[in-house]
C-alpha cells in the first residue's frame, strides 16, 4: 500500500523570500510514531511541509494528515484534494480533537486524541474493510510503543533532528492549555518505560537531544530514573519544566548532571490574579527569582515563556515583564498573546462571555488579538508584545543582561546566544536555502557540552564562536 504522511505547514513557514528558523527546528515526530505501525511492506513517503515544498501529483492509497491550529485549513485543501483523487484520508491531531465536526467533511475518518491505540486498531479495520468514521482514545500507554520512524525523517532539513517525547501530557491545568481537551477521555499524563527511554535515546546518534515533553520534571520517580540513566550516555539536552519543580526536591541537579542545558519554563505572569483566573497553580507563591538562580548556578540556560493579555494586565506589563527578564539574565524569552484554543476551558469561558472575536484559526498563533479584552485595547495589547520582543531582543539589553553573570565567558556566551536568536535570522535563513542547516550540530554540541556552573560563581568553561550562537526556542 502506498502510504503518505503530511504535516501542513502555516503560509509563513514556507515562504520563498524569507524562512525564520522556528520552522526548521523540530522534525514531525508524531507522524514518525504514527509510521512505526505500517507494514514494512508499505511504501512511505512522510512530507513536512515546513521544509520541503509538497509533492501533491502523487497516488497514495492512504493518506495522513496531522492538524494544528495554524494550519488547519491548508490540511482541509490538501484532504479535499486527495480525496477526490479517490484516495482514503485520516485527520488527526490536537485541533481534529478539539473540533471533530469542523475536520469530519475533509476526512474518510477522523482520530480524537494521542495515536498509539488508535491508529494501529484502524489499520487492522482498514485491512478487513470496515474502517469506522471516528476513532476515539481512550487507553493511554507508552508501553511497547514500536521504535519511531526516524529513518524517514530528513535529518539535514532540521537544525535539532534528535528531538524526543518521553511522556505525554502533564499532571497540571492551566485554563488555558490544550492539553486537557486533548487528552480527555483518559489519563491526561503518563510516561514511557524508563528502561524504552533509555532504549530510544541510544538510538540517537550525535549528543544533543531536545525533550518535547511538555513538562520533563512533572513525574519525579520517572524523570529521576531517566536522569540516573542518562549520566553515563554522555549526552547534552534541552527541555521544559514549571517553576515549581525547579525548586522542589534535587530533581533539576540529577537533571544538569544528566546534561541538561537550557530549560523552557512557564512564568507567565507575575500576577496572582492571572495565575487564578488561568488555573495556574503550580506557579502561585513561588519565587520566580529563586527558580532562575537555581538554574543559573546549576549553568541552565532559560527560556522565560509569557503571556500577555490576562485580565489582570495593564499597560506596564510589557515594561516590567522585560525588565524582569532582563535584570534576571533570562537567556531568552518567548512573549505570547493570550489566545484561547477551542475545546480549552479559556475558550468556553470566553465563548459564554461573548468575548471571541474571530474564528479565523490563522489568526491563532499567540501574535494576534483573537479576543475582547479587559483593561488593554486590543491595539495595546498587540503593540505591547511587539515591543516587548523587540525591547527584550534589542543589543542593550541583550550586552545589560549578559553582563549580570559573574564569569566573563559566561556573560559571552549569554551574548551571542540570545543574539543568535533574534539578530542573526538572515544566516539562518541562508542556512535553511543552501540546506546546511544539520553542519551546525556539533557546533551546537559543543557549546552546549561546554556550559558549567558552580555554586554561586558561574564558571561558564566554552569555547563558543561569537558566530556559532544558536536559537533553540519553539
Ligand atoms: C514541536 C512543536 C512545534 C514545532 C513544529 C511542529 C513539528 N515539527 O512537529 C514548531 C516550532 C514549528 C511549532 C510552532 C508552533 N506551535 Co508548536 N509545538 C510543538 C510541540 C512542543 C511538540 C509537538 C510534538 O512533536 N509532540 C509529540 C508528538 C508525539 O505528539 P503529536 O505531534 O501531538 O502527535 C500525536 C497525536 O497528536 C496524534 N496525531 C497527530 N496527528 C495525527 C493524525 C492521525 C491521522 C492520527 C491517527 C493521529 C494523529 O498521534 C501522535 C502520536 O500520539 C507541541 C507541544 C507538545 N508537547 O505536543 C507544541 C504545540 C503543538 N504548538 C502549539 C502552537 C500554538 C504553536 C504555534 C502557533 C506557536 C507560535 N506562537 O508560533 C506555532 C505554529 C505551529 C504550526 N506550524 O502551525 C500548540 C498547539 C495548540 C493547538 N491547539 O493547536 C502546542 C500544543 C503547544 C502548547 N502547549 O500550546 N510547534
Ligand atoms: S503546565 Fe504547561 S503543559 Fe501543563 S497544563 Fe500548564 S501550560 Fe499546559
Amino acid at each position: 500500500m502506498k502510504v503518505k504522511l503530511i504535516l501542513p505547514s502555516l503560509a509563513e513557514a514556507e515562504s520563498p523570500f524569507w524562512r525564520p528558523i522556528k520552522y526548521s527546528l523540530f522534525p514531525p515526530l508524531g507522524l514518525a510514531t504514527l509510521a512505526a505501525y505500517l507494514s514494512p511492506d508499505d511504501e512511505i513517503d512522510l512530507q513536512d511541509q515546513h521544509v520541503e515544498e509538497l509533492n501533491l501529483n502523487d497516488s497514495p492509497d492512504l493518506v495522513i494528515i496531522q492538524v494544528y491550529i495554524t494550519n488547519a485549513y491548508r490540511a482541509y485543501k490538501i484532504a479535499d484534494h486527495y480525496r477526490k483523487q479517490g484516495a482514503y484520508v485520516l485527520l488527526g491531531g490536537l485541533h481534529v480533537t478539539s473540533l471533530p465536526h469542523e475536520a469530519a467533511p475533509h476526512a474518510d475518518t477522523i482520530f480524537l486524541g494521542p495515536g498509539e491505540e488508535t491508529f494501529p486498531q484502524f489499520l487492522k479495520d482498514f485491512k478487513n474493510n470496515n474502517p469506522k468514521k471516528v476513532y476515539s482514545s481512550s487507553i493511554r500507554t507508552l508501553d511497547k510503543i514500536p521504535p519511531i520512524r526516524r529513518d524517514l525523517i530528513k535529518r539535514n532539513k532540521y537544525l535539532v533532528p534528535n528531538s524526543i517525547v518521553v511522556t505525554r501530557g502533564c499532571p497540571h491545568h492551566c485554563n488555558f492549555c490544550y492539553k486537557d481537551a486533548f487528552f480527555e477521555g483518559g489519563k491526561g499524563f503518563y510516561t514511557q518505560v524508563v528502561d524504552d527511554a533509555l532504549a530510544e535515546i541510544d538510538r540517537l546518534p550525535g549528543r544533543h537531544l531536545y525533550f518535547l515533553d511538555d513538562h520533563l520534571l512533572g513525574n519525579s520517580k520517572f524523570a529521576g530514573a531517566l536522569f540516573d540513566g542518562m549520566k553515563g550516555m554522555n549526552r547534552v539536552f534541552q527541555g521544559a519544566a514549571t517553576v515549581d519543580s525547579i525548586l522542589r526536591g534535587n530533581l533539576i541537579e540529577k537533571a544538569a548532571e544528566a546534561g541538561l542545558r537550557s530549560l523552557f519554563v512557564g512564568f507567565e505572569t507575575f500576577s496572582p490574579a492571572n495565575l487564578k483566573q488561568s488555573n495556574k497553580k503550580q506557579n502561585l507563591e513561588k519565587d520566580y527569582q529563586k527558580a532562575v538562580n537555581r538554574l543559573h548556578s546549576l549553568g541552565i540556560m532559560i527560556n522565560g515563556s509569557f503571556v500577555f493579555g490576562l485580565d489582570e494586565d495593564d499597560r506596564d506589563v510589557f515594561k516590567r515583564t522585560v525588565e524582569w527578564g532582563v535584570k534576571n539574565a533570562i537567556t531568552t524569552s518567548t512573549y505570547h498573546i493570550l489566545t484561547p484554543y477551542p475545546g480549552t476551558k479559556l475558550f468556553k469561558d470566553m465563548e459564554q462571555q461573548g468575548r471571541i472575536l474571530t474564528r479565523n484559526w490563522d489568526l491563532y498563533d499567540t501574535r494576534n488579538v483573537v479576543y475582547q479584552t479587559t483593561n488593554l485595547t486590543a491595539e495595546e495589547l498587540k503593540n505591547g508584545h511587539d515591543w516587548a520582543y523587540k525591547e527584550f531582543y534589542s543589543w542593550s539589553n541583550i550586552f545589560k543582561s549578559s553582563l549580570s553573570h559573574p564569569s566573563h565567558k559566561h556573560k559571552l556566551k549569554h551574548f551571542f546566544y540570545t543574539g543568535g536568536w533574534k539578530k542573526f535570522e538572515p544566516i539562518w535563513n541562508f542556512l535553511i536555502k543552501t540546506n546546511s542547516l544539520n553542519n551546525m550540530l556539533p557546533v551546537l554540541e559543543s557549546i552546549l557540552s561546554k556550559v558549567k556552573s558552580e555554586g554561586k560563581t558561574e564558571v561558564a568553561e566554552t569555547s563558543a564562536e561569537p558566530q556559532a550562537a544558536i536559537l533553540l526556542n519553539p
